[in-house]
């Protein structure tokens, strides 16, 4: 049969002399195969019975191969079809009937994995963010398992607060002083503690949520009891081979923390007590029992250490008292 091309196909290079042998549908995919100048090829052959025989070759030829690409186990033969030439017609319609009838269970078999799939893909999606479970109507903070980068990286638990129209990350928080602070450079790079208590996520996650612009929300409660919060519209790191320089911009800051004693941190890289970044001829980290964003050394210093009343404590210039709770948490716009 001659076939007009269709511009549906377009990976068929269209040729005039070009006849259809075999085309059939699978997984909405055409499958067709043409030989090229079949037609004159096949005046070769002289009675009909030869001519039947040619094209049932080339069909055979056609399923065989797409078989063994698409279900390979399911035709266990390369002989029915390596010595074709020798074949009677009878024969040649025998083993194109059979490769008809594995074709139909291929495509069965494929039909049914594609419906068994589906439910697998939506139990085993994992939220990207907080935000992103706020989204999907979650309201109870508390512990969740995300994965803001599926291909790079394994889900993590994160504490996850639901406020103002936002579903929050958490990555820093003091509770209550059970967990120590001052650690190096590789701790603060993976992160310690428990999402469910005081904890720190760690560089290299805080640098994978902050690939797109998020908000940043800052809360703190002091020794005397004040709460104060603060929301700054621009805040993220970058990666380790810029010792996870901070980005915080001050323009719309809102709330009641002096903005200023985080965005002085503005551009400065990493430091921990074994990593000196900062800008001071002292090792500012190892000075004031923390990790932070250090400078010359500090306007705020929320990894300080818990419970103390000076300038190792939790600290933010501002609030002349040390601070009891600290939570950092971002979201996106
Ligand atoms: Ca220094």
């Amino acid at each position: 049969m001659r076939f007009d091309l269709m511009p549906k196909y377009p990976q068929v290079v269209a040729h005039e002399s070009f006849i259809l042998t075999h085309a059939s549908f699978f997984k909405d995919i055409w499958v067709i195969e043409f030989t090229p100048q079949l037609f004159e090829c096949s005046q070769e052959y002289k009675t009909d019975q030869e001519q039947e025989l040619f094209v049932y070759r080339q069909q055979v030829l056609v399923i065989h191969r797409f078989l063994q690409n698409e279900c390979p186990d399911l035709v266990r033969s390369k002989r029915q079809v390596s010595d074709d030439t020798a074949m009677s017609l009878e024969v040649m319609k025998t083993v194109y009937d059979n490769l008809m009838e594995t074709l139909k269970k291929c495509r069965l078999r494929e039909s049914q994995k594609s419906t068994e799939k589906t439910p697998t893909t939506l139990s085993s999606s994992v939220p990207k963010d907080c935000q992103q479970l706020y989204e999907s109507g979650e309201r109870v903070s508390g512990v969740y398992s995300i994965d803001p980068f599926p291909e790079k990286m394994q889900p993590f638990s994160v504490w996850c607060d639901f406020f103002d129209g936002h579903g929050w990350t958490v990555f820093q928080k003091r509770l209550d002083g059970s967990l120590d602070f001052y650690r190096n450079w590789a701790e603060y790079q993976s992160g310690f503690g428990n999402a469910a208590k005081e904890y720190w996520l760690g560089l290299d996650k805080i640098y994978a949520l902050t690939k797109s612009n998020q908000l940043l929300n800052i809360y703190v409660k002091a020794s005397n009891g004040a709460t104060r919060s603060g929301t700054w519209q621009t805040f993220f790191i970058r990666n380790e081979t810029d010792n996870y320089t901070l980005t915080v911009n001050d323009a719309g800051y809102n709330g009641t923390l002096l903005s200023y004693s985080f965005f002085h941190h503005n551009g400065m890289p990493f430091s921990t007590r074994d990593k000196d970044n900062d800008i001071d001829a002292r090792n500012c980290a190892v000075e004031y029992h923390g990790g932070w964003w250090y400078t010359d050394c500090y306007r705020s210093n929320l990894n300080g250490e818990y419970g103390k009343n000076d300038d190792q404590g939790i600290r933010w210039v501002g609030l002349s008292d040390e601070l009891m709770e600290t939570v950092m948490r971002i979201s996106r716009n």
